[in-house]
């Protein structure tokens, strides 16, 4: 289909242009794509605008502007591959669908459906997350279904849930930000992270917004505000309830708010009276109490006001509580549910919000459903022509995956638009269990890392190739169409699900013939839950840009959420007392391991960098993995400027080269995630989970860093080098 063909603009220079949007980030930029001369030789080139639209106003981020390159990549997979004596070679689709589905059958006949797993990813539309969903659900009978958002949205996601009743990524529209009187900015480098957002952000402060940056490394997102605090990793928790404690005791707290829309505040209040005390708080954080009490004060004493969080205070073996202290804020002022107030999760991958809504995750059916709630159990199984019963109970989260496939109670995993070998904790663990399986089948654009090991590779369309719906950060859901034929032959996610279905006996509750149709009963499956999609049509989305959900037939959302009630049952809003530690016990330094290792992103590239690796502009902005040092740590350690450094923790070590800045607290090193081979960080970061989501701890580990040779095998930091056998 390509119907988003428009005519070019007079005067551009090209031939033809598209309209279509960003593959990576939550923002989902749209792009204007032209094709034109190129500028040396005689051929044609792609070149990539902004295009206007409510979120990114026609801005695009140099991953936007440069997507396009690992997408008409020579490396790009053109047809499916099968493992034969060692070697990934050729196949026809009829054969890899065969060996497929021979690999899933028996593993499934000899150790029963829960020995296979489906590990799906937040870049994939919500077509496809929910087919997979069905998919695992149904056509293999398996309950271990999980993907990769565990590791990007689940701290939020259910500290949303149980606060509000409901997660949804912002809370107010992206519009409503520069009327915020203040805005907190927790462990998010929306600078480096979400670009094209930070011009409302500076509207804010033109408007006399007072911005605060909570990040151990001074960023370009801290460069832009009134106040940084430099908190040490691990340790928001206490840094917001340290805030609560100043808010209360100057009676900057809105009581009737609290009485009218909340439960549970006087347990938080004796709690928070009771016990650290601010030069506790200060000492446990490493930021001075005089800055904890001017955050405090700026933002009680604002009319109007903001929090947003991100991975920085999420992904810790206490995300859970973190967010949901940040949330206490929220409600303690009374400073959501109207304009210019609200929480905001900064949603991460393009569809990393629709990715969470509609099944691929352990524990959930369609529409925000739940799989252990009988009624949610009947409505979908009513929607999907089966008995409940055939409706597997709740698996395990990703990394608990990882743990079942290693102990071999796993044999055969499919995996979907994720390259779980570098983004998984502890990797050392995955690369042996991954070792163990029966059978890998990956579905990929590239032979990542993960496609590497696998037994069958399944190619796919790329996202100008394919059409679908994503849902951005602010919960609006967009359509985006496909603009180009297929590479090679590459087919679409869903299409490959219905036809994997398909051999295993099962096509007949997989037989659609688009992307539409599928769009179609994931409305109907998401009528009355919490995401309803129920009121979007793929020709209301053409006609509007884009939909808020929650949208039923009869209702549309404003953006703004919880103007009258929340979510929960009785309309309240749910404080949360948990009592106060220092931090968690794997988050604490000692003298084999004295430094904090965290890590996170970098502007040019995208997760564990398969796509942007890809793209010659963008790889030559970055082109390998460093740690950021502050000086005096690497005087202490005798570490120079640029040289190799191990680091190493309890989990195993990774290599980089050493980069020096004052930019960083001396007690942390920082190392970006989008570098594999022995550069990649999670080589070095630890097993352990938050209890209450199951998000790793990746922003804490223990490390030791001294100064060595040049690896042997650093040379070759990605699988970017490695191209699929021609012909
Ligand atoms: N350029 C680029 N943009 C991306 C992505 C990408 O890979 N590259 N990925 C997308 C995805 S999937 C996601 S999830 C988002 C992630 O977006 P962010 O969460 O904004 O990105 P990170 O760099 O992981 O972490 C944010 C900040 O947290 C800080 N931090 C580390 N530890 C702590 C801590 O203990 N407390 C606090 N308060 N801060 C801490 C880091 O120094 C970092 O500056 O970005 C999306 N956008
Ligand atoms: N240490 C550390 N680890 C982290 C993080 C961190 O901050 N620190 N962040 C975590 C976070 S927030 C995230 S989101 C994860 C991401 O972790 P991953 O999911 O492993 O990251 P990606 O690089 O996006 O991998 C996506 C893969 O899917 C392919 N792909 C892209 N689009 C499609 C599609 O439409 N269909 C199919 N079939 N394939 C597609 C890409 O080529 C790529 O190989 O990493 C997590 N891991
Ligand atoms: S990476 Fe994000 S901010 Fe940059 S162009 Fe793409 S969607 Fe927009
Ligand atoms: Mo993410």
């Amino acid at each position: 289909m390509f119907n988003a063909f428009t005519e070019t603009g007079p005067g551009s220079g090209a031939t033809a242009a598209w309209q279509t949007q960003c593959p990576f980030c939550s923002v989902q930029c749209k792009i204007r794509l032209e094709e034109g001369p190129a500028a040396v030789g005689s051929g044609t080139a792609l070149r990539a605008r902004g295009d206007d639209n409510a979120a990114s106003e026609g801005r695009l981020c140099v991953k936007g502007q440069n997507a396009h390159q690992h997408a008409v990549s020579r490396e790009r997979l053109r047809y499916p591959m099968i493992r034969r004596e060692g070697r990934l070679v050729r196949a026809s689709w009829a054969e890899a669908i065969r060996a497929a589905v021979k690999l899933l059958a028996a593993s499934s006949e000899r150790y029963g459906p829960d020995a296979v797993g489906v590990y799906g990813g937040g870049s994939l539309t919500n077509e496809t997350a929910y087919l997979l969903g069905k998919f695992a659900r149904l056509a293999l009978g398996t309950k271990y279904i999980d993907y990769n958002g565990r590791f990007c949205m689940s701290a939020a996601a259910s500290a949303g849930s149980k606060t509000f009743g409901l997660d949804r990524g912002l809370t107010f529209r992206l519009s409503d930000i520069p009327q915020a009187d203040c805005i907190i900015l927790a462990g998010t480098n929306l600078a480096e992270c979400q670009p094209t957002l930070m011009p409302y952000f500076n509207r804010a402060r033109e408007n006399g917004a007072a911005i605060i940056v909570i990040d151990p490394r001074s960023t370009a997102t801290a460069a832009a505000a009134d106040l940084h605090l430099p908190v040490r990793p691990g340790t928001d928790a206490a840094l917001a309830a340290g805030m609560l404690k100043v808010l209360i005791e100057e009676g900057l707290i809105d009581e009737a708010f609290i009485a009218g829309r909340t439960r549970g505040f006087e347990e938080l209040q004796e709690r928070t009276l009771g016990q650290m005390t601010l030069a506790q708080t200060a000492a446990v954080c490493g930021v001075d109490e005089a800055s904890i009490r001017q955050a405090a004060l700026l933002y009680g004493r604002a009319s109007t006001g903001m929090i947003l969080t991100a991975r920085g205070v999420e992904q810790q073996t206490d995300g859970h509580l973190a967010v949901r202290e940040f949330l206490n804020l929220v409600l303690a002022t009374g400073k959501i549910g109207r304009p210019g107030c609200g929480y905001g999760a900064v949603t991460g991958q393009g569809n990393g919000q629709g990715g969470r809504e509609h099944g691929q995750k352990a524990d959930q059916l369609p529409g925000y459903r739940s799989i252990a709630n009988a009624e949610d159990r009947a409505y979908i199984a009513s929607v999907w022509g089966v008995e409940p019963e055939q409706i597997p109970g709740a698996g395990v989260s990703a990394y608990e995956m990882m743990e079942k496939i290693h102990r071999k109670e796993i044999r055969t995993l499919f995996v979907m638009g994720s390259n779980p070998v570098m983004s998984n904790p502890n990797v050392a663990l995955v690369e042996e269990g991954l070792a163990k399986l029966d059978g890998l089948i990956v579905a990929d654009l590239f032979l990542s890392e993960t496609a590497l090991l696998a037994d069958i590779v399944l190619p796919v369309t790329s996202y100008l190739e394919n059409a679908g719906t994503l849902t951005n950060l602010e919960g609006r859901v967009l359509l985006r169409e496909a603009v180009r034929p297929a590479v090679g032959e590459a087919r679409d996610d869903w299409d490959i699900l219905c036809e994997v279905a398909h051999g295993l006996g099962q096509g007949e509750r997989f037989r659609f013939p688009s992307a539409e149709a599928i769009f179609d009963e994931l409305r109907r499956a998401s009528r009355g839950g919490l995401a309803d999609y129920s009121g979007i049509t793929y020709e209301r989305l053409r006609r509007e840009e884009g939909v808020y959900w929650p949208c039923s037939e009869e209702e549309s959302s404003s953006g703004l959420m919880f103007e009258q009630d929340f979510a929960h049952a009785d309309g309240r809003a749910v404080f949360s007392a948990p009592p106060q530690t220092a931090s968690a016990p794997s988050k604490s330094v000692s003298p084999d391991y004295p430094l904090i290792l965290t890590n996170g992103r970098v502007l040019p590239h995208y997760l564990t960098g398969v796509q942007t690796h890809r793209s010659p502009v963008l790889e030559a902005r970055e082109a390998a993995a460093f740690l950021e040092l502050h000086p005096s740590a690497a005087k202490r350690l005798g570490v120079r400027d640029g040289e190799w450094v191990r680091i190493e923790s309890e989990a195993g070590e990774f290599y980089a080269r050493s980069r020096l800045t004052p930019k960083i607290r001396a007690d942390t090193v920082f190392a970006p995630m989008h570098w594999g081979g022995v550069q990649n960080v999670n080589r070095a970061t630890l097993p352990e989970l938050d209890p209450h989501c199951k998000m790793p701890g990746f922003k804490t580990t223990p490390v030791r860093v001294s100064s060595c040779a040049a690896p042997g095998e650093a040379s070759r930091p990605h699988a970017a080098s490695v191209r699929a056998p021609q012909g």
